[in-house]
């Protein structure tokens, strides 16, 4: 399919133990044959090694060595593009690496994009689209539930019931479109409520895909709760609380947190990013301003609040105008300070979650409240093999509004040339999903947000 070879360093750009350089392409063996020199009796040239192996040897670039590496050998079509692949393991230095780069593309590779090895899979047809994105879910997974989604979309479960869904609304298609050919004959009424009620069956399944868009989103990007509370509260001793390590600085001093501090925690499997911010009060010097207009910033983005309340000290006047404040947004009250005499009495029809900062005491159960709050049920085992994503949500709209007014136009008796042209639409709407109908501009969208060397 490609004429050139693509090389990359597949490995993040820093010093560690190994770094690893990679290379897909019809001219991959004879590029490394160039670089590498076999030392061993059972090392080979990559061009003379049988695939899936493994060889040690050496880098060479205009006759300098360059470093000691292995280098894996494996040939087309069992590859992850479906080309030639050659993986230089090298030592992890950034030079080492680099050099080995330099000596494979002066031997005739050329750097890869972002997500061009994936790319060539895709379009090789080793991975459908749904596919290839779970490779970048994979990559930037963030919780083991995450992982697991990212495991399931890679394996192909969602593809599969994308793909049937596909074929069934493409049969449907078949059947509006044969009648178009033959003007004499009448779609029979009982067939009709048949077509109609396989259309049904799709909305149905396509609100089913779409109601898991929030949690795939939760999964993905992480779910951002900001903690906010007037001075001193202990909005940042609740965030190391939830991090479980010294994050943020806690004093006495009311106004100790000047900067918004943003950290991920895994909260009973999902990513919850945290926001601690300074506490919202009337600013005695520009820095608070600035932190305060940060403040602000962050509490717009986020999903929910923690509303961190002082339980040794009556509600004040500013407590009061948190609450009114975030009324319109999720959010949990949290009583903190419950080691101290208690001052803060909430009316009962508040739900509050008490919790003591110095000693962890009600971590677990704020925790529980959290994960409750962003996901609503049981995260069940079923649910991580589907968890769409918002380019899938926006195609699986434009799919489910486009069988719908399928459905309206087959009532209303109206042409079936309309029926079938909206019909169409929804099968590529769909297809786009798995890549089967997918341009240049949304493949270059994808990839590009994918890392070099994947
Ligand atoms: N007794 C008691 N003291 C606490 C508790 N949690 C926090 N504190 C103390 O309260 C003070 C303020 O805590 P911080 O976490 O800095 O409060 P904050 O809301 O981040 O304050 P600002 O950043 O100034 O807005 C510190 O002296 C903490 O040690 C608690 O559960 N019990
Ligand atoms: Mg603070």
């Amino acid at each position: 399919m490609f004429d050139d070879t693509i090389a990359a360093i597949a490995t993040p750009l820093g010093e560690g133990g190994l770094a690893v350089i990679r290379l897909s392409g019809v001219q991959a063996l004879a590029v490394a044959d160039s670089s590498f020199v076999p030392v061993g009796k059972n090392s080979r040239k990559p061009t003379e090694a049988t695939s899936h192996t493994i060889h040690y040897g050496k880098v060479v670039r205009r006759g300098q060595q360059v470093d000691e590496v292995l280098c894996a050998v494996m040939r087309a079509p069992r590859t992850y593009t479906r080309e030639d692949i050659v993986e230089i393991t090298c030592h992890g230095g950034i030079l080492a690496a680099k050099t080995v780069l330099d000596t494979v593309l002066e031997n005739g590779a050329r750097l890869a994009m972002p997500g061009e090895f994936t790319k060539r899979a895709f379009i090789n047809g080793r991975l459908d689209l749904a596919q290839a994105e779970a490779v970048a879910d994979l990559i930037h997974s963030r919780t083991e539930l995450a992982l697991t989604a990212a495991n399931e979309q890679l394996a192909g479960k969602l593809s599969q019931r994308i793909n049937e869904l596909r074929d069934e609304m493409m049969k449907t298609l078949a059947h509006v479109e044969a009648h178009i050919d033959f003007p004499d004959e009448d779609i029979a009424p009982d067939t009709l409520e048949q077509l109609i009620s396989r259309l049904e069956h799709g909305v149905a399944f396509m609100d089913e895909l779409l109601h898991t868009a929030n949690e795939g989103q939760i999964l993905r990007r992480g779910i951002r709760a900001a903690i906010v509370g007037r001075p001193n509260a202990g909005k940042s001793s609740l965030l190391n609380q939830l991090l479980g390590h010294n994050r943020a600085i806690v004093s006495p001093i009311p106004g100790t947190t000047r900067d918004t501090i943003e950290e991920t925690a895994n909260i009973r499997g999902l990513p919850v990013v945290f926001i601690d911010t300074a506490g919202l009060r009337e600013a005695r010097d520009e820095i608070e301003v600035e932190g305060i207009r940060r403040s602000h910033e962050s509490l717009a983005k986020a999903e929910f609040i923690l509303h961190v309340l002082d339980a040794s000290e009556p509600l004040t006047e500013a407590d009061e105008k948190y609450r009114a404040e975030f009324s319109d947004k999720k959010r949990i009250l949290v009583r903190n300070k419950t080691d101290l005499p208690v001052q803060l009495k909430m009316p009962p029809d508040v739900g509050t979650v008490d919790v003591c900062c110095l000693s962890g005491q009600g971590i677990e159960a704020l925790k529980d409240a959290i994960k409750a709050l962003a996901w609503s049920g049981e995260i069940k085992a079923e649910m991580l093999q589907v968890m769409i994503n918002s380019r899938h949500q926006d195609a699986l709209q434009r799919a489910r509004a486009a069988t719908r007014r399928t459905v309206a136009v087959l009532r209303a008796g109206e042409t079936l040339e309309l029926a079938a042209a909206d019909l169409r639409i929804a099968v590529n709407a769909i297809g786009e999903i798995v890549g089967k109908t997918a341009t240049e501009d949304l493949l270059d969208s994808i990839f590009s947000q994918f890392c070099i060397g994947k």
